[in-house]
C-alpha cells in the first residue's frame, strides 16, 4: 500500500507539507497519522522513517523522507509544483529552502497548533520577532516580483514554495501575528486554499486525547 505517514495534523508543521504536496501531486497514497508525543519521543515512528521523523512517503517503490525532498518528488510527478519560468524557479527554490533549513526562533517561539485561535504569546524572543520581519519582506518581496496578479508567491499557481510557508501563514493566524498589508493579504489567500481548509477540518477530527499539554497550555 503506497502511504503518507504524517504526525498529529494539529501540531505538526512538517507533515502539513509534505501532505499539501501529496495532494497538489495527485498521489494516491492512503494518509496513515500518528498521534506525536514530540520532542522525538514517537516510537513507532522510529520503527517506519529512516529519520525516525514524518513527513514519510511510500510511493511505487520509492521511500522518500524529509519535507523538501517529498516537495521535489511530487514536483517531478506534477512540474507545476515550480514555477515554469527558470528564474522564478530558481527563486522558489531558494526560499523554499530558506524556510527548510531556518526561522528556527520563530518555530520555536510560535509552534503550530491551529486549535489556537489568534492569542499572541505572552512575550516574544527578539529572535522570533524578527525572523517574523525577515518572513514579511520575503513574501512581499517575491509577490512583487513574481506574483503578478495571482494570489500567491508565484502567481495564480500554488507552487512548493507557497507550501513551505502554509504551516507558517498558520502559525501567524493562530499567535494573532501583525503583518503588513500585503503579507496579511497573502496569509489569508494561503489559510484559505482548499487543501488547507480541507486539512483543519481533518485536524478539527482528532480525539482529544492526542493533545499535548506542552502546546495547549503555552501562554
Ligand atoms: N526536517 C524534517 C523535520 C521533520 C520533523 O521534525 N517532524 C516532526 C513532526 S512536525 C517529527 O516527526 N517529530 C517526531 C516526534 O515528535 O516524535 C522535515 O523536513 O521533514
Amino acid at each position: 500500500m503506497d502511504r503518507l505517514v504524517i504526525g498529529t495534523r494539529r501540531y505538526s508543521s512538517w507533515s502539513l507539507r509534505g501532505w499539501l504536496a501529496v495532494r497538489c501531486a495527485g498521489l494516491e497514497v492512503e494518509d496513515q497519522v500518528i498521534p506525536l508525543r514530540g520532542a522525538g519521543q514517537t516510537r513507532e515512528i522510529h520503527e517506519i522513517s529512516p529519520n525516525a521523523l514524518v513527513p514519510y512517503l511510500e510511493h511505487q517503490g520509492a521511500r522518500i523522507w524529509e519535507s523538501l525532498a517529498i516537495c521535489e518528488y511530487c514536483a517531478e510527478i506534477s512540474p507545476s509544483l515550480w514555477p515554469r519560468d527558470w528564474m522564478a524557479r530558481a527563486t522558489a527554490r531558494s526560499v523554499a529552502s530558506e524556510m527548510h533549513a531556518g526561522f528556527r526562533a520563530l518555530r520555536q517561539a510560535l509552534p503550530m497548533n491551529l486549535g489556537r485561535e489568534g492569542r499572541p504569546r505572552a512575550t516574544m524572543p527578539d529572535e522570533a520577532l524578527s525572523d517574523i520581519g525577515m518572513i514579511d519582506r520575503l513574501w512581499c518581496k517575491t509577490r512583487e516580483c513574481f506574483g503578478g496578479s495571482g494570489p500567491y508567491l508565484f502567481g495564480t499557481v500554488f507552487t512548493n514554495a507557497d507550501i513551505m510557508f502554509a504551516p507558517v501563514a498558520s502559525r501567524f493566524a493562530s499567535y494573532g501575528v501583525t503583518l503588513s498589508e500585503d503579507a496579511s493579504t497573502y496569509c489569508h489567500a494561503v489559510l484559505n486554499h482548499p487543501l488547507m481548509r480541507e486539512w483543519y477540518r481533518l485536524a478539527a477530527q482528532e480525539p482529544e486525547e492526542w493533545r499535548l499539554d506542552r502546546y495547549e497550555s503555552l501562554d
